[in-house]
């Protein structure tokens, strides 16, 4: 009886190895384990052994039956393992490689360049440890207006065109919803709940209803700069807009600095820079003046930084608005602000890959 048991075991462990299905191994454990099945029909012949033979043949069997379970199980496993991996090498799609995916039709995509451009001056602010905050572009009037010291009837609302537009489920308050005609709506945003000294950049989308030309687009991209502090002075801010402009461009360049009229600062500062289009010598991006408006600046007015909960007797700042696209069209020799945003695939697609 133990040399049956023994036998049943080892022919079970080769016709085990031998089999690729899960069905076919548990029909061989039905067959080995089951209410009829061979081990079984072995113990029911022991009804008439010895106490000393069921009691030997017995631990036998059991033995059995736990090996027979142990390696069923195991080879189940590895069954469900190899459907598991046949699958995924079957259904591989190789993405690492650009020529592959170019051979199977599809292209990689890429940054825009206006966004390579502010990931890398994102980069310069933040190692000089400055903060990157966001905000809406859907603005209300105080944000962009009235916080930054442009009362109603003001003429300065005049400066830009803006995109008005009601709430349609509050058509009672016209006028008073826009989208951001500039980035320095996130001033007061930004300086809400923080204490001095913080500095922090916002670069982002703003619209204008202006007309289109060489240098201006109705949808473009400005980065607005805060430093609040003690003692701050306008030497700071000169220092400052030239090492920023240097790291960016990775070289010196020639700026000018000229009286500016913001209401949110005082004094106000154009700082221009002389166009890397055409070398200064004139052309249709500088308006032929050999100079390209790009860093308004100034050290805040008082009046927004109370908006913004600063105490003004011991803390002042300045502030500036970077334009973005104009700073990429120099970077890359874009004559044509309109080339950036006109979605024409041959031209973006110049510009670097993920
Ligand atoms: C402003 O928008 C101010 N908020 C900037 C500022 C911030 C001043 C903080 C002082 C302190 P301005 O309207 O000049 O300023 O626009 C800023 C920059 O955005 C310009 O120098 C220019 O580079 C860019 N810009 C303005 N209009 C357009 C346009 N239509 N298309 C493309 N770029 C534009």
């Amino acid at each position: 009886m133990i040399e049956k048991l023994n036998n049943l075991f080892s022919n079970f462990t080769t016709q085990l190895e031998a089999l690729s299905k899960q069905a076919e191994v548990l029909n061989l454990k039905a067959d080995l384990l089951g209410k009829n099945g061979k081990v079984s029909e072995i113990l029911s012949s022991l009804k008439n052994a010895s106490l000393e033979e069921k009691k030997s043949i017995g631990a036998l069997a059991n033995k059995i039956k736990d090996d027979v379970q142990q390696l069923i199980n195991q080879k189940l496993n590895a069954l469900e393992l190899e459907v598991i991996n046949h699958k995924l090498a079957s259904e591989r799609i190789d993405i690492s490689h650009l020529d592959s995916i170019k051979a199977s039709g599809l292209y990689s995509g890429g940054y825009h360049p206006v966004t390579i451009v502010q990931k890398e001056i994102e980069e310069i602010f933040l190692s000089m440890g400055f903060e990157v905050l966001d905000g809406p572009h859907i603005e209300d009037e105080y944000h962009n207006f009235e916080a930054l010291n442009i009362p109603k009837d003001h003429p300065a609302r005049d400066m830009t065109d803006t995109f008005w537009f009601q709430r349609p489920d509050d058509t009672s308050v016209a006028n008073k919803y826009l989208l951001r005609t500039h980035t320095s709506t996130i001033q007061v945003r930004g300086m809400k709940g923080k204490r001095p000294p913080f500095k922090f950049i916002a670069p982002g989308k703003v619209f204008r209803a202006e007309r289109t030309d060489a240098s201006h687009e109705m949808v473009f991209h400005q980065l607005e700069g805060m430093l609040v502090g003690e003692n701050i002075s306008v030497s700071h801010l000169i220092f400052f807009m030239k090492t920023i402009l240097s790291e960016i461009f990775k070289k010196e360049v020639d700026v000018r600095l000229r009286p500016g009229f913001f209401p949110f600062v005082e004094p106000g500062f154009e700082l221009d820079i002389k166009c890397l289009i055409c070398g200064g010598g004139g052309c249709s991006v500088c308006k032929q003046s050999g100079w390209v408006e790009l860093l308004p600046c100034g050290m805040v007015h008082p009046n927004v930084l109370r908006h913004g909960g600063i105490d003004t007797n011991k803390y002042n700042g300045f502030a500036f608005g970077l334009g973005l696209d104009r700073l990429v069209m120099l970077k890359y020799g874009i004559d044509d602000i309109r080339h950036l945003h006109g979605g024409d695939l041959r031209f973006v697609s110049q510009f670097k890959s993920y």
